[in-house]
């Protein structure tokens, strides 16, 4: 197959990000561990998103690692809502700080991979020539990391630039002087959007479907915060795991429905003001479940934007009205809707005419022709599963991975694959992910997995799989506490209803993490339900 000597790890983990360092951390101390990565630094998702004003929308004091207390009472965010750099910088220094560095290989990307059923391990082949042969693979890959690019032609007639908010240049962009064509109004570029409109001559923001979102309300962290945070965070950290989204918010037991219009708009003014995007989702005990409890939330949404952006018409294009709201993820920014007050920015509607391709000028829509200097790609993601799919993952009997998962992903539990044996996900498709709190969440999955791999060794076994019937469980499971939500009613990256041609099947877990976790707990209590070991 390929005449390069293969170098023996014990375990690959593909990805350094916040949970491939934390896996390679986790099991380096008892396991050979490669860790393999693409970008030429470590941070994952904050190494790739470095656009202007990209920074995490949940505070910094709950999204960040617990594992070592020394670690969280030495570090300090200078921001509550920390910023893409300060997020690198805190990723270089976990790297620093537990000697993970000599374990990484940068700029190293996965390409192949091929499970040896004779001997139970993974080939693993990648970019750099190389090949590795390990007992397991840690898919670290993320959620989000396969950059959606529309798929518009003429591309290389346009004159100038064109960036997507996933790779960003090093160096930055100069918007001074240019008219900038903005596409996409998710989070990146409801984030992107404001700093852009500060430095550009004008800016075109291209929105296709309105974004529902809320103010972060970020400031510098002041002592007392930090303090408090610092003196509380061992049990904080706790009782992040018992909640829904890993996340410390109020979780109130009444309905929308059961309270005047008065204590409705008192309970999401304060909800409003909340710094989590969470906190309003959960406002009431129904919003996520019942669409006129949500459609409460939703007007109270509609009418901050009537209040903030000065133009009506624009205001209106501004609300999002064919969802309910967090049917998508909902965005937190600083001076979104506030921005198309300013001179220099237009809201174009990319709905009414289309975009249908790049020309000579800038973008042409079905309508007319947007003349541009700079146009910034904020498409999303071949989220959950694109990141997998990109590798050629050859299973048992020949099984590719891609093929398998062509009318959408399958997994027991999120973590396995059935004929993918010794092959595990974090953050995989029908895992909780971005419903809640992907730092501690990564976390718990590592330790979870570690688990395994643990008890695998001390068994003396070589080999665990899982089946069709527990993908199916588990499918069941996802599908039975979805349909008790709106989400269903939002296309979204969640369903995979964003990319063209890929199957549209709900892939994210919404039964909350406490029971995630539960049930993948009681899993290996339980005499590795669904897993076979051998
Ligand atoms: O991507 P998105 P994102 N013509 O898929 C539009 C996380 N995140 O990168 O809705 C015109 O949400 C598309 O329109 P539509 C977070 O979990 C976190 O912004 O498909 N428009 C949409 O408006 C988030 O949910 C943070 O109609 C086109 C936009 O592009 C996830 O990443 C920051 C188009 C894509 O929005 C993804 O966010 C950033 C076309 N052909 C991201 N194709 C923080 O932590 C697509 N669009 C703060």
């Amino acid at each position: 197959m390929t005449d390069v000597s293969p170098e023996a790890a014990d375990i690959v983990v593909i990805g350094a990000g916040f949970s491939g360092m934390y896996a390679l951390h986790r099991l380096g101390g008892d396991y050979r561990v490669v860790c393999l990565e693409a970008g030429d630094g470590v941070g994952g998702t904050w190494y790739w998103n470095r656009y202007p004003g990209a920074r995490v929308d949940i505070e910094s004091a709950e999204y960040s690692y617990g594992f070592d207390d020394a670690l969280q009472q030495e570090w300090r965010w200078p921001e509550l809502f920390a910023a893409q750099p300060d997020l690198e910088r805190y990723a270089n220094h976990v790297a620093d700080r537990f000697g993970l560095r000599d374990r990484i290989r940068l700029s190293t990307r996965v390409t192949r991979m091929r499970f040896d059923e004779s001997a139970n391990l993974w080939h693993v082949w990648t970019d750099r020539g190389g090949y590795l042969v390990c007992r397991y693979v840690i898919a670290a890959t993320g959620s989000l990391n396969a950059s959606n690019t529309p798929p518009w032609p003429g591309r290389e007639n346009f004159a100038g630039q064109v960036l997507h908010t996933t790779e960003w240049p090093r160096e930055g962009v100069d918007f001074r002087g240019k008219r900038v064509g903005l596409v996409g109004t998710g989070s990146s570029g409801v984030q992107a959007a404001p700093i852009i409109a500060e430095q550009a001559e004008h800016l075109f923001v291209f929105q296709r479907t309105p974004a529902f979102s809320m103010p972060s309300g970020n400031r510098p962290v002041d002592p007392d915060y930090e303090r408090d945070w610092k003196a509380n965070y061992p049990e904080r950290r706790k009782q992040m795991l018992q909640t829904y989204g890993a996340s410390l918010v109020k979780y109130p037991t009444l309905s929308a429905l059961e309270c005047s219009k008065e204590e409705q708009d008192r309970i999401l003014e304060e909800a409003w003001h909340s710094r989590s995007a969470f906190q309003l989702l959960v406002a009431f005990r129904d919003v996520l479940t019942d669409m006129a409890a949500n459609d409460v939330v939703c007007e109270f949404v509609r009418g901050k934007i009537r209040q903030i952006v000065n133009d009506p018409r624009t205001a209106e294009l501004l609300c999002p009205t064919t969802y309910p709201i967090g049917g998508k993820r909902l965005c937190i920014d600083n001076g979104y809707y506030g921005m198309f007050n300013r001179d220099n920015v237009t809201l174009v509607d990319a709905r009414a005419a289309p975009i249908t391709a790049f020309c000579e000028e800038g973008l042409r829509t079905m309508e007319t022709t947007w003349p541009l200097d700079v146009i910034v790609l904020a498409t999303g993601f071949d989220a959950l599963t694109g990141a997998m799919t990109r590798i050629d993952i050859e299973g048992e009997g020949g099984m590719r991975l891609r093929e398998k998962w062509q009318s959408g992903p399958t997994t027991y539990l999120g973590s396995m694959v059935a004929g993918f044996p010794n092959l595990f996900m974090i953050h995989g498709p029908m895992t909780p992910s971005a419903q809640a709190q992907m730092i501690t969440t990564g976390e718990w999955q590592v330790d979870w997995t570690a688990r395994i791999i643990e008890e695998m060794t001390r068994d003396g076994k070589t080999r665990i799989q899982t089946d069709e019937t527990a993908e199916r469980w588990w499918q069941d499971e996802l599908s039975q506490v979805a349909s008790a939500t709106v989400h269903r009613h939002a296309d979204s990256w969640y369903r995979g209803s964003n990319i063209d041609g890929k199957a549209d099947v709900f892939m994210i877990y919404v039964g909350g993490f406490v029971r995630f976790a539960e049930l993948c707990n009681a899993a290996l209590d339980e005499g590795y339900r669904g897993f076979t070991r051998l």
